[in-house]
């Protein structure tokens, strides 16, 4: 136990000591942030420089040939057959061969590298659906951009809960694939911290094309360093217990709903899920067939009925959206089980209960009196 904690110790030390490591954008490459990136951009460069040499070397030589043995006016001499030259294609074998052996062992040893993370890493559980991301911290916070600790290797154990995606931070330079009913597994490690801004993170991006909604899954990657980082991971933890109940759809409502957003609009457009306009009359006055096999809302909610309360349908509409397809629309909608928390579920209802206060965009657009406003400040955060 002791031996493992001073190797651990040792690692961790050594890894701070050394100087943060960033390559500059180029013309090629954007900023290279991770620990990997300089080899990643050597091998590169390396091979690109290759392949200018060459091309410039065989276009040279047969614009050269083109003229020097050009067809001159007159002349109707024909060239003898090909014989060969034991060194030229000797060289052109070797030489080639040498280049490509040279590649291969630091392409390969260089991907060893890539996909072997470090013992002491520190892993966040990544779930990657339609359309969006998850990221789980170990003390069970969890986040829609990624945070990390700065000058310590972090390893994603990611998961899709539907379709092949992949995940892509360019600035770490690191890429991986997301296949359903597999963990894959990427490790990065950045020392340059960017702070919780969410417009100074990284990016980070799905890039297989995964449906309609692909391009909603860009995020941002933010690194703090690691007193900030576990400030952060508490506070992360506690962010809907931390808001008075009365306050919750107003405070949390709209951060839930922005992973709602792509399917369900709030004034009324069509999307890929019904819009909320109206839900919360449409759920609690008496209407005709709502579901693809004919009932109504009055058929299944209220006492005695499968479902006591709207409240309880929408709660289950959460958790089991198959389960009841409100008709015209697809069984598309992922469950938010293990997502979402009863009192992130709260929220959500409190704000459908509410959408007179908030704009289209999900935005509340009420202020609040002056002395609820400073309990406000302190409890916001990403
Ligand atoms: C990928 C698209 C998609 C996302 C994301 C999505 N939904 Fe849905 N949702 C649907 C579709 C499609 C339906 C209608 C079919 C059904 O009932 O499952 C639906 C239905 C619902 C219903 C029932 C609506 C009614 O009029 O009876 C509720 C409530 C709901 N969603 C809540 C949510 C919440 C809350 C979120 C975010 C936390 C969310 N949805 C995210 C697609 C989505
Ligand atoms: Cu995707």
């Amino acid at each position: 136990m002791l031996s493992t904690l001073t190797s651990i110790f040792i690692a961790t030390a050594s890894v701070q000591a050394a100087p943060p490591v960033v390559t500059p954008a180029d013309f090629w490459l954007p900023i290279g942030a991770s620990v990997q990136a300089h080899n990643v951009d050597l091998m590169f460069n390396i091979i690109n420089y290759i392949c200018y040499f060459f091309f410039v070397v065989v276009l040279a030589m047969m614009v050269w040939f083109v003229i020097k043995y050009r067809a001159k006016p007159g002349t109707r001499i024909r060239t003898d057959g090909m014989t060969h030259h034991t060194v030229l294609e000797l060289s052109w074998s070797v030489i080639p061969l040498l280049i490509c052996i040279a590649i291969f062992f630091f392409g390969f040893t260089g991907y060893v590298d890539l996909i072997t993370p470090p013992k002491n890493s520190f892993d966040v559980n990544v779930t990657a659906f339609k359309w969006g991301w998850q990221f789980k911290y170990p003390n069970g916070a969890q986040s829609d951009n990624l945070v990390v600790p700065s000058n310590r290797p972090v390893r994603l154990v990611m998961r899709s809960n539907d379709v092949l995606h992949c995940c892509f931070i360019p600035a770490f330079r690191v890429k991986k694939d997301i296949v359903p009913g597999r963990y894959s597994t990427l490790w990065f490690q950045c020392d340059i911290p960017t702070g919780i801004e969410e417009k100074n993170g990284y990016h980070l991006f799905c890039t297989e094309y995964c449906g309609t909604g692909h391009s909603n899954m860009n995020r941002r990657v933010m690194v703090l360093p690691q007193a900030e980082f576990d400030e952060w991971l508490v506070k992360q933890a506690q962010w809907l217990d931390e808001i008075p109940d009365d306050e919750l759809y107003f405070k949390a409502g709209p951060k839930i709903y922005a992973r709602c957003q792509q399917c369900h609009s709030l004034d009324g457009t069509v999307g890929l899920g019904p819009s909320w306009q109206g839900v919360w009359t449409r759920l609690t006055s008496p209407g005709g067939a709502r579901f693809s096999d004919g009932k109504s809302y009055a058929d299944i909610i209220g006492p005695g009925k499968e479902y006591a309360t709207p409240e309880d349908y929408i709660r289950d509409s959460i958790y089991n959206p198959g389960k009841h397809l409100v008709a015209t629309y697809g069984n598309v909608m992922p469950t938010f089980k293990g997502q979402l928390t009863d009192r992130g579920v709260d929220s959500v209802i409190g704000m459908m209960k509410h959408l007179d206060e908030f704009d289209a965009k999900g935005a509340w657009t009420k202020t609040l009196p002056p002395a609820a406003a400073k309990t406000e400040s302190k409890s916001e955060q990403k």
